[in-house]
């Protein structure tokens, strides 16, 4: 079994569209280990996305991420990392196959509904950084 982090951003949480993501994991047969709603400060989100700290979208991803709640999870399942990957669908919901989390819920690029780890490496940093282990005992 691997884990996976994954966020509903705050244009999915704002539009009502968490219930139906939570559904969706579910049926997809993820299960939810860690889950939590926050609202991040600037400086919290600055600190989760410091691997695009140079990137010219920085500043307006930052400010997006904290502009509204979110729900943070842990996910488990059989490649938990991909499988995630896979059901939200390219980063640019414009490009989001049909039926992926992007492209249903996704508004912009920028305010894309969900976030996914993209490796091993980043799903622990992305975990830890939001989750103590009391938090993930089953
Ligand atoms: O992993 P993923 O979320 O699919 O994309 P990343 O390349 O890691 O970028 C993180 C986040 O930044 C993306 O979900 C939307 C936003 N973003 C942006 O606003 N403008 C870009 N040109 C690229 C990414
Ligand atoms: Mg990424």
């Amino acid at each position: 079994m691997e884990r996976t982090f994954a966020i509903i951003k705050p244009n999915a949480f704002l539009a009502g569209n968490a219930g139906k993501i939570i559904a969706r994991i579910y049926a997809e047969g993820f299960k939810i280990v860690g889950m939590k709603k926050l609202y991040l400060s600037k400086r919290e989100a600055e600190g989760f996305y410091y691997v695009h700290k140079d990137r010219p979208f920085f500043g307006e991803l930052t400010d997006f991420m904290s502009s509204g709640p979110c729900i943070v999870m842990v996910l488990e399942a059989e490649g938990a990392i991909k499988k995630w990957r896979d059901l939200m669908g390219a980063t640019n919901p414009a490009n989001a196959a049909e039926g992926t989390l992007r492209r249903e819920f996704g508004d912009s690029l920028e305010a894309n509904a969900t976030h996914g780890s993209d490796a091993p490496e980043t799903a622990a940093f992305e975990i830890g950084y939001f989750f103590s282990g009391l938090e993930l005992l089953m």
